[in-house]
């Protein structure tokens, strides 16, 4: 093996580096053929829309490798400090679009494609979403990876490779079913198999003191041996050669296990015990923040950091020979405290197997930790049973017991015997069930903590970690989310891109995104109003075609496209939605037929997927769709009113969603959504947005103006004092109607609607549905209204996009890196 040295060898290896690969059309062309005869192996002569596209990935495979190994060298050359970015969650999606406009050759391959006979935005579509988390979490941390690669940071992503992606939603009479997603069927050509790159991981078993030095130390002696394998994934920069890697794990029989099953001849049961090994890595939770206490989902999460800090531990060694510098070449961040258990996992390494004093081990871990919290309810905290950690990994729950004894010891010298408080802040929580407070973990040793909107961080200084930012207030910090205007403008909405950037006179906003902010300028201009209407219409226009295709019905694409997609959450309020639009319908009923002139037309779309367990969340897709059939088969509403279901809502589904949406629905009671993304996504492709004033929609507020975005519902300080209220609290006259609506079967399904319906009655109604109906609604009339205004609502939109800079991000990606990460930017000039 050669590798890079100085002077005139190192001078003539860069000179062969430089582009292996040609990127004109014709070579792509020949390289297309290529793939198509000997790696998806079909003939040239005869492929069809799927071949080309396997063919295709395969040729930007290439290209991407030859920039990771790049990438990798440089940075191997460079010794930067790198950011590891942990996380049980991605949301990818497609890669196929997003690679080559990242790579810069999109052009290029359509048009190698179409000498060919295909189009590329078909081909494209033959590709199936990687799904392997829930929702925003997930999504947030694969945007994050574009930018991360983008701005040129030393960075890897580090996760688990399921074999099952979160689950396929079948509605069948209205009910959602769940399928598995065997999502590796075809083959992924956006993966590289690492067969050398794998790494033991060990569980069970017990501790053993050993005689060492001349004291004692403890070891661990693991009962179980599983091998994780590196599966790496990829991700290019836009405008930079980069490309960094998402390394995702699986799980593999160990040669480690066994051995005395063979001895005994059960040969048969032996292969079959050793194959059980791969269900750690086999399949999602589909539950965003229910945590059960499952040895699975402990397993994965274990699995998945052991694995990962055994290679960032390797790849440091390779140029350091003690620990000294490890936080300064090293940041760890935990993406919420599903990886939590690496902190004891990094402690167990420093002072078992490096042999290091645990004050100077523990000085290193509380240097390397970052910790961003999703969460905004304590109640929704990870915890941990003590018996399920203690047999499954019963050295980390000592460490975890020896950091909890120290902490609470340093606590007591600070704040003296406040009991209450004490037992608040330990990371061990005395209750029927002993636990682990993963957070407090997590909060414990890292540096800074995050929250992921300024709404966000003052809930966790006032209520989820009162206690703690009272200790430590200089840990708490905030970085509002941002999406990625590469996937959410570039590739999804290709006339948009194109029309910002002839208005802008450049492309460079794709890069800086600041630069959106120049459309503001326009704002005013009329043949910008008229161009900006007709990318509207033709991204409406797609988006009714798809829904006809989908559901059979014909929208009229004149008709204001009213969206709320996202997982189904009481708190996320789909039902208030729905009763709104039960509000409109019953409206629309009680008119003159001459007064029905007046109604603006109305498509009302809703898409998401229920955890499999929550029931309420359930009924709401089923009492979404009885509504449905109901309204879209009344004569007497006609064009003014459709309502349709968009199943199986992933990102792909999104991509074609968000740039047809007139208007927008982000409407959790205030103080629960932490900070929400998809609001982002809409508000970069000039889609209106109808909200309440909860995560980052504040900052969305103070951004455009209040007066650019229709805003509605209880405050954030007056929740709970509504709460207060329970039965005392008014609701207005139509909620109690469209309620009872539900209640009296105006819908059928009478008895299975019963629990919703209680849900929101009064004195039950926990998030405020019956509350916030009136100014819901006042909200939906000031929409209507402003929609018939064409160019009211065209400025209203330029400016949504316009406004929408400080939510990429490329922009929150910047923020950690200097404050929170203490990282550079490190660009490869091969
Ligand atoms: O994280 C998103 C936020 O924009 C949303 O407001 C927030 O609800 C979401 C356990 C979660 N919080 N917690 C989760 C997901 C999976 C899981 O297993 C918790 N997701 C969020 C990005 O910050």
């Amino acid at each position: 093996r050669v590798g890079l040295g100085s002077g005139a060898k190192t001078e003539r290896m860069l000179g062969l580096m430089d582009r292996f690969l040609k990127n004109d059309p014709a070579s792509l062309q020949k390289d297309i053929l290529d793939h198509v005869e000997y790696t998806v192996a079909r003939s040239r002569f005869s492929f069809d829309d799927f071949e080309a596209y396997q063919a295709l990935a395969h040729s930007v495979r290439d290209r991407l490798i030859e920039r990771c190994h790049d990438t990798q060298i440089y940075l191997k050359m460079k010794d930067p400090k790198r950011i590891y970015f942990l996380s049980l969650e991605y949301l990818m999606g497609r890669s196929l679009s997003n690679s080559v406009i990242n790579l810069g050759v999109r052009d290029q391959y359509a048009e190698a494609l179409s000498q060919l006979g295909f189009e590329f935005e078909v081909v494209a579509e033959q590709e199936g979403d990687a799904a392997l988390g829930n929702g925003g979490l997930a999504r947030l941390s694969a945007c994050q990876m574009d930018s991360l690669a983008t701005l040129d940071y030393p960075a890897w992503g580090y996760g688990l490779r399921y074999q099952y992606g979160l689950f396929r939603q079948v509605i069948l009479d209205g009910y959602q079913h769940e399928q598995p997603d065997y999502w590796l069927n075809f083959g992924n050509p956006w993966e590289i198999e690492r067969i050398h790159v794998t790494y033991p991981v060990k569980f069970y078993g017990t501790v053993e003191e050993v005689d060492f030095n001349g004291g004692k130390q403890k070891v661990w002696v693991p009962g179980e041996t599983v091998e994780a394998v590196a599966y790496d994934n990829p991700i290019p920069g836009y405008g930079t050669r980069n490309t960094i890697t998402l390394r995702l794990w699986a799980a593999k029989p160990s040669d480690q296990n066994n051995m005395e099953s063979y001895n005994t001849g059960d040969y048969i049961n032996a292969v079959v015990d050793r194959q059980r090994a791969e269900t750690i890595s086999s399949v999602l939770y589909p539950d965003d923040r229910s945590y059960q206490g499952k040895e699975l989902r402990l397993k994965q999460q274990y699995f998945f950091v052991s694995a990962s800090l055994q290679d960032i531990i390797r790849r440091y060694k390779d140029t350091h020979n003690n620990f000294d510098d490890f936080p300064d070449k090293v940041a760890l961040q935990l993406n919420d405290t599903q990886p939590s258990l690496v902190i004891a996992e990094l402690m167990r390494v420093l002072v078992d197997e490096e042999n290091l004093v645990w004050s100077k081990a523990w000085d290193i871990v509380c240097k390397v930790f970052s910790f961003t919290t999703h969460t905004v309810s304590r109640d929704n905290l990870e915890k941990v049973p003590v018996d399920l950690l203690g047999s499954l990994l019963p050295r980390h729950l000592q460490i975890i017991y020896d950091i909890n004894f120290k902490f609470i010891d340093d606590l007591k010298k600070k704040i003296g015997t406040d009991y209450d408080r004490l037992s608040r802040m330990s990371v061990v929580e005395e209750g029927a069930v002993k636990s682990i407070r993963m957070a407090n973990l997590s909060i414990v040793c890292a540096h800074t903590v995050n929250g992921v909107s300024r709404v966000h961080w003052e809930l966790l200084k006032t209520r989820i970690f009162k206690d703690f930012y009272e200790l430590w207030p200089h840990k708490f910090h905030y970085k509002t989310n941002g999406v990625t205007q590469r996937r959410w403008i570039v590739v999804s909405n290709p006339n948009l891109c194109s029309l910002i950037s002839k208005w802008l006179g450049t492309e460079a906003w794709i890069r800086e995104v600041d630069l959106l902010a120049g459309l503001r300028e326009h704002a005013a201009d009329a043949e910008l109003y008229r161009e900006w209407k007709t990318v509207r219409m033709v991204n409406k226009m797609r988006l009714a075609e798809y829904i006809e295709a989908m559901s059979g019905i014909k929208v009229n694409v004149n008709a204001m496209f009213d969206v709320q997609i996202k997982r189904i959450h009481e708190y996320k309020r789909q039902f208030l939605n729905i009763l709104g639009i039960i509000h409109r319908y019953d409206c629309i009923k009680n008119m003159e037929k001459n007064d029905r002139r007046k109604v603006v037309p109305r498509v009302c779309i809703i898409g998401g997927k229920a955890a499999p367990g929550y029931e309420i969340a359930k009924k709401v897709i089923k009492l979404c769709h009885a509504v449905a059939s109901k309204i879209n088969n009344d004569p007497d509403v006609g064009d003014l009113l459709k309502l349709v279901f968009i199943p199986d809502y992933n990102v792909s589904v999104a991509e074609l969603v968000i740039p047809g949406a007139d208007l927008s629905q982000h409407i959790s009671t205030a103080g629960h959504e932490a900070s929400g993304t998809g609001i982002m996504k809409f508000l970069m492709n000039g889609c209106l947005l109808l909200a309440t004033a909860d995560g980052s929609t504040v900052e969305i507020m103070e951004e455009l103006g209040a007066e650019n975005m229709f805003l509605f519902g209880a405050k954030l300080h007056e929740v709970p004092v509504l709460r207060e209220k329970g039965q005392n609290l008014k609701v207005p006259l139509q909620f109690a109607r469209v309620v009872r609506m539900v209640r009296d079967g105006y819908f059928g399904f009478q008895e299975h609607f019963k629990s919703l319906c209680d849900s929101v009655e009064s004195g039950n109604d926990f998030y405020l549905v019956g509350y916030d109906f009136e100014s819901y609604l006042e909200a939906q009339a000031a929409a209507d209204k402003a929609f018939v205004d064409e160019e009211k609502w065209c400025r209203m939109s330029i400016l949504s996009t316009a406004g929408s800079a400080r939510f990429s991000s490329d922009r929150t990606m910047e923020e950690y890196a200097e404050k929170t990460w203490g990282i550079k930017p490190c660009r490869c000039p091969f």
